[in-house]
């Protein structure tokens, strides 16, 4: 009897799959503008997010990170750390949070899921891409288009791809056990 019972506590304890990670690469023709890639599931069930306060700075006439991602019902603070005024607004007409000087901040609320093209209005020159997901599971990719999505539950999901200048279909993946691969290529 005892014997039946281990048995069977073995059984169910190796459908229940460890969190896996899913990596990979992209290519992208032209490859000039690999740079501005997000690898992201699109949609995972009972998902539960806490909201957090990501930071955006300006500085040196950039913005920092270049690529913020986000999930639905997180902030972004943006900053100032240079000595001249800076704006703060999305070229899709979504928010246009003002105008500000060196040393101050304001705080924004994204609550639509979206990709943002975030300009400054003074500087025509300054770009950066707020990525605003239903779940926290997006990755940028590395300068060889690399890039890890880690912590991701059991599952199959729809792994998606968003460039601001070039197309890739999504696709399915699922996780498992370990690591589940992707390889996408990007064009016109
Ligand atoms: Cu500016």
């Amino acid at each position: 009897m005892r014997n039946l019972i281990l048995i069977t506590v073995a059984a169910l304890s190796s459908t229940a799959y460890a969190d896996g990670k899913i990596t990979g690469t992209v290519d992208a023709k032209p490859s000039k503008f690999l740079k501005d890639t997000i690898v992201y599931i699109k949609s995972v069930p009972n998902t539960k997010l806490t909201a957090k306060t990501i930071n955006i700075d300006q500085k040196g006439m950039e913005f920092a990170p270049r690529i913020a991602l986000l999930a639905v019902g997180d902030s972004v603070k943006f900053e100032n750390h240079d000595k001249v005024d800076h704006n703060v607004m999305s070229t899709d007409g979504g928010y246009d949070l003002g105008t500000w000087g060196g040393g101050q901040e304001k705080q924004h609320a994204f609550k639509v899921e979206g990709v943002f093209a975030q300009v400054c209005k003074l500087h025509p020159e300054m770009l950066a891409y707020v990525f605003v997901g239903q779940n926290r599971f997006a990755s940028t990719v590395d300068d060889k288009g690399s890039f890890t999505i880690d912590g991701v539950p059991a599952g199959t999901y729809e792994l998606a791809i968003w460039n601001p200048k070039l197309k890739a279909s999504s696709q399915k993946v699922t996780v498992a056990d370990g690591t589940a691969t992707a390889k996408f290529s990007l064009t016109r």
